[in-house]
């Protein structure tokens, strides 16, 4: 495990990354820019065009950066990773954001050592507070599959809106260390293209995901559309789904949406 840690202002530069790549194919191709709308976006136009699988989209910045539901990414410049990996995998994978939790939680887990957490389905915490999100999308049919991956590393509370300030952080903020964001996009990209054989070879995610997160146990609120399910998070499912126990008693199995605790 590399040293990701660093005193001075970082500036992305694909060669210091592939300097500390061991991926084979993620990574293969990266597309670097200063700033972008989107690197999702930028990653689907590459994609159409056509581009190896395992091409990544990084940014310095985006103007409007994505959430689900088209909800905004705050992605300030000289702070936060933000990069998408294009993947061509044979079968829909709905699982793949889970790979991507798993992947940027070893990442990061060295720096913040007992502090990083997954919350169902896509974001990673740090002491409790978002620190990053994934936004995984499917173009021509699903045959190409974006995910995209924010985080907060440098990033300065000064840098969030208001009202980000009280539920968001990085990596920084919780540990006073500056990371090198060129070791830890390597880092990431290694530890996916690892998890992305296995998970495409047949294993399963799910036990990796679990260690990280502390969703599975917990009474929750699942705001999905317009409804609300209060219960008891009871398991999550091989294909990523979460089942919660509602207060009536009845199982109700949840495939995408936003859990309160
Ligand atoms: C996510 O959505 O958490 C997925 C975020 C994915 C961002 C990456 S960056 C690279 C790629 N290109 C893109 O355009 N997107 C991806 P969601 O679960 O919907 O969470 C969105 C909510 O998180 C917002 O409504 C805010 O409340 C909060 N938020 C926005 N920016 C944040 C930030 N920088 N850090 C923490 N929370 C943030």
């Amino acid at each position: 495990m590399q040293d990701t840690r660093c005193k001075m202002q970082d500036i992305i530069e694909s060669e210091k990354v592939k300097g500390h790549l061991t991926a084979k194919f993620i990574g293969s191709e990266i597309f670097l820019f200063d700033k972008v709308e989107s690197t999702n976006d930028t990653a689907k136009d590459l994609a159409i065009k056509d581009c190896n699988e395992g091409a990544v989209v990084i940014a310095d910045s985006q103007s409007k950066g994505r959430g689900r539901l088209g909800r905004r990414w705050e992605s300030p410049s000289g702070a936060g990773i933000y990069l998408s990996i294009i993947l061509k995998p044979k079968n829909i994978m709905p699982q793949l954001t889970l790979v991507g939790g798993v992947s940027v939680a070893e990442a990061i887990q060295h720096i913040c050592a007992g502090l990083v957490s997954l919350k169902w389905p896509n974001d990673i915490n740090i002491n409790g507070k978002k620190a990053g999100g994934i936004l995984t999308e499917g173009i021509s049919k699903g045959k190409i599959v974006i995910v995209g991956i924010g985080i907060n590393v440098n990033t300065e509370l000064s840098m969030f809106t208001n009202e980000l300030k009280d539920k968001a952080t990085s990596i920084m903020i919780e540990t006073g260390k500056r990371v090198d964001r060129n070791l830890l996009i390597a880092e990431l990209l290694n530890r996916f293209e690892y998890w992305y054989k296995r998970f495409t070879k047949g294993d399963e995610i799910i036990t990796e995901w679990k260690g990280f997160s502390n969703t599975v146990g917990r009474r929750i609120s699942v705001n999905v559309g317009d409804k609300t399910f209060d219960g008891i998070a009871e398991m999550l499912n091989n294909d990523g789904s979460l089942m919660i126990r509602l207060d009536n008693g009845s199982l109700k199995k949840i495939t995408a949406g936003e859990v309160c605790y």
